[in-house]
């Protein structure tokens, strides 16, 4: 028997909804052996109030050397790398692993504001990291990062932004627009098509690791052999039912439900395909 491997390179979220542990959930409900290295455990301490405790690089090495060596990768999934030093090693490590499906999740912030890159790794991540990608997955705030600033407020200003970051070297861009107003749409972007993915929005505030749910599956349907653009419409149906059937636990902003899609489907996605040449040209405006 021969099942997919994704190895997800990211922080552990203590909570369950987010990080490492919203990866693992996904890989397995999409029928993906998951794999770990853990770059930092997020979770407060009532004490000290500390909320990040990075990993070392050697642990983090270690993790990435036995998973690769005992396992192996159909596709790797970066998510929260949190400083310059993890990201240039996690760069070295992808490059001699060869493995050529590349995930790149570029995480800041989590939902409730906490800061999940340190500023002065930003630059690594947009030179080093982001070039090897297959795929980036942005959401708003974090494109705009990535452009300077860039004000994004409609899905026009979405598929700017695709064309403006696909010049940093991934070979598709996924800018996630939950945060327009309205239905939520995302653009897909391959340097000559647009594919604009919409689905209902659903009123909830029950979305923690809703992005982490979204790359993971995608890194889990490239694993798996499908194409980019087939990974993520199905990744798109998969999160879309995490947070239709989303909930809370105790307190504080709950998961996504990633049993969902296994469990309840999700038919409501639909796909427009655009030719770039037709929508506005950025350097006009
Ligand atoms: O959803 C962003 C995210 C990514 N990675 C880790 C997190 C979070 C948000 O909570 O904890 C580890």
């Amino acid at each position: 028997m021969t099942v997919s491997r994704a190895l997800t390179i990211a922080g552990s979220a203590a909570r369950g909804g987010a990080g490492i542990q919203a990866d693992i959930k996904t890989f397995q409900e999409l029928d993906v052996f998951g794999t770990s290295a853990i770059t930092a455990i997020v979770a407060k301490n009532p004490h000290t109030g500390q909320g990040i405790f990075p990993q070392s690089v050697e642990a983090i090495e270690a993790q990435i050397h036995t998973i690769l060596e005992d396992i192996g990768a159909d596709a790797i999934k970066t998510g929260m790398l949190f400083t310059h030093e993890i990201i240039i090693n996690v760069v070295k490590w992808i490059q001699r692993s060869g493995v050529k499906k590349i995930v790149v999740d570029p995480v800041m912030i989590g939902k409730i504001g906490s800061a999940l890159l340190k500023e002065d790794a930003m630059e690594a991540m947009r030179t080093q990291l982001i070039p090897l990608a297959t795929i980036i997955t942005p959401n708003m705030p974090e494109a705009s990062y990535l452009l300077d600033g860039m004000e994004l407020n409609s899905v026009e200003d979405l598929k700017v932004a695709a064309k403006k970051l696909h010049e940093l070297g991934p070979r598709y861009v996924l800018v996630k627009g939950g945060r327009l107003e309205g239905p939520a749409i995302d653009v897909l972007y391959d340097g000559e098509q647009f594919y604009l993915l919409e689905a209902p929005r659903f009123d909830t505030i029950h979305t923690n690791g809703a992005g982490c749910t979204y790359s993971a599956a995608i890194t889990a349907g490239l694993a798996k052999g499908q194409a980019v653009p087939e990974a993520v419409i199905e990744a798109k149906k998969f999160i879309s039912a995490g947070i239709r059937h989303s909930f809370g636990f105790k307190q504080g902003v709950g998961p996504t439900y990633h049993a969902a899609y296994g469990k309840y489907g999700e038919t409501d996605c639909t796909v427009t395909i655009e030719s770039s040449e037709l929508s506005t040209n950025y350097d006009e405006r």
